[in-house]
């Protein structure tokens, strides 16, 4: 029988798409590449995906893991040679369990993340990683791409909130690693592999999460300033002054106000006069009742006394503290609205923070003076999105040269001990930058691992590793 036949056999025809049915599953969201499906299964178990991957590696067909389509490096796009499969996890969709004395749960990989986050709250407990496409990515996407986001800087990334995995390997032998443990020294870390490979080694079919005490009491705060330098100092101030309680710490420059004041509905600037630079602070503690408020507003008043913050706005309640986040979280969509750009998503050391933007910055205007510079992001990580945006032609312009850009920006990042994709993985985007900056025993170390999981090179060829 052809693979199609055997697809559908094991799948039943409804959870078989071809043709124009395939069409969204063939573009990543940010529209850079446009590829071609041989079809995409819609598994409803994992017996089903294990006989998918044993039947394309028997046919040598590549297989494209899809979560929620919401990755920024195409890793979740098919190539255009119409010969790949897609294989939507969506419909592996159940929390299977939740533990809360364990603070622990298990969630397939088709689970929505907002629907992790609930599923801990209905039990009394916080699921921390938090990100601006929670309603839509889906947690094995979050896994597989080591996802980050907001809540780095106390939680960790999507790598630190795991306990377990289920994998189902190329030729569609399973994994069982759904432990719950948070001890267990027994040989190597086969399970850690799976993260981060974007779905070149194997497909995670479910995870055993961490969970952490119920978030009860915050105190938010946009707070103007000078300089990427005052932040770095605030972050550290705050830090010691609340007992480590800051759970998040966003830098948005003044282009983020005006970007997202210009194009969203309900977002305006909270402050009076404009400044340079913001930085959103956000406390929280497990506590009902906890300070926070008066801890913050003492701490950004010493801080303003001191000269090192020129204003502040804190979040009264609820509504207020949406409003302040939102601002934050519609950048990307704000840029959007002004049509191309270029995005860069890398981490340095915090401290080198500041000379990475004033060395960037200066960069920009001397070699690409028409573009404007959106710098913002994830400050207590180290991890800023450098991105540039130009205007109508402009824009074309600037794409033409993102080439030229791309190595100025990375090879900055990486004189300063960088990365030049802290959160964003490496997709098809980024196989040449791992190339590039990747240690030479890494990357074969990489082709070797590539090699004994995936020898018929069927998972999610072209991604991560090049010709694996
Ligand atoms: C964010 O932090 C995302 O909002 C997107 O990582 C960053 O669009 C970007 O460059
Ligand atoms: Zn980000």
């Amino acid at each position: 029988m052809d693979l199609l036949g055997t697809l559908r056999g094991i799948l039943g025809g409804g959870d078989l798409l071809a043709g124009e049915a395939c069409a969204p599953f063939e573009s990543d969201h940010r529209r850079l590449y446009r590829g071609r499906a041989l079809a995409v299964a819609q598994p409803r178990s994992v017996e089903q995906v294990a006989r998918i991957l044993a039947a394309c590696n028997e046919a040598r067909v590549g297989v494209v893991p899809h979560g929620g389509n919401t990755g920024y490096c195409g890793g979740a796009t098919p190539d255009e040679t119409g010969t790949q499969l897609v294989l939507s996890l969506a419909r592996l969709n159940r929390v299977r369990s939740i533990d809360p004395g364990n603070y622990s749960l298990i969630a397939e990989a088709g689970c929505v993340l907002a629907e992790v986050q609930r599923a801990a709250a209905s039990a009394g407990r916080h699921f921390p990683l938090s990100l601006g496409s929670e309603g839509s990515c889906q947690i094995g996407g979050n896994l597989s791409t080591n996802a980050g986001g907001v809540h780095v800087l106390r939680y960790g990334m999507m790598r630190d909130l795991v306990l377990g995995l289920e994998v189902v390997l190329a030729d569609g032998r399973v994994l069982p690693g759904l432990t719950a443990l948070r001890k267990d020294n027994t040989g190597y870390d086969i399970r850690a592999l799976f993260l981060g490979a974007e779905g070149t080694l194997g497909v995670i079919t479910a995870a055993s999460l961490k969970l952490f005490p119920e978030i009860r009491s915050t105190a938010t705060a946009l707070v103007a300033l000078a300089e990427p330098r005052a932040a770095v100092t605030l972050l550290a101030q705050l830090r010691d002054a609340s007992g480590d309680a800051v759970s998040s710490f966003e830098l948005i420059p003044r282009i983020g106000i005006e970007l997202t004041s210009a194009h969203i509905p309900g977002v305006r600037d909270p402050l009076g006069a404009p400044h340079a630079w913001y930085a959103l602070c956000e406390l929280s503690s497990s506590r009902p009742g906890e300070p926070l408020e008066a801890l913050l507003a003492e701490t950004l008043g010493a801080a303003h006394a001191s000269g090192l913050v020129q204003d502040a706005v804190l979040a009264r309640n609820e509504r207020e503290r949406t409003a302040l986040w939102k601002i934050r979280e519609t950048i990307p969509e704000a840029q959007r609205h002004e049509g191309p750009g270029l995005k860069h998503d890398i981490s340095v050391p915090v401290s080198a923070l500041p000379q990475f933007v004033e060395r960037g910055a200066a960069w920009v205007a001397a070699h690409v003076p028409g573009a404007r510079l959106i710098a913002y992001g994830h400050v207590g990580d180290g991890n800023l999105h450098f991105n540039l945006q130009g205007r109508g032609a402009e824009g074309a312009a600037l794409l033409e040269r993102s080439e030229e850009v791309r190595r100025a920006l990375h090879d900055l990042a990486a004189a300063l001990g960088g990365s030049f994709s802290a959160e964003h993985g490496i997709g098809r985007l980024k196989v040449a930058e791992l190339e590039r900056y990747a240690p030479a025993t890494e990357l074969a170390l990489m082709h070797a691992v590539k090699r004994a999981l995936d020898p018929n090179g069927i998972m999610n060829p072209g991604k991560v590793l090049r010709g694996a």
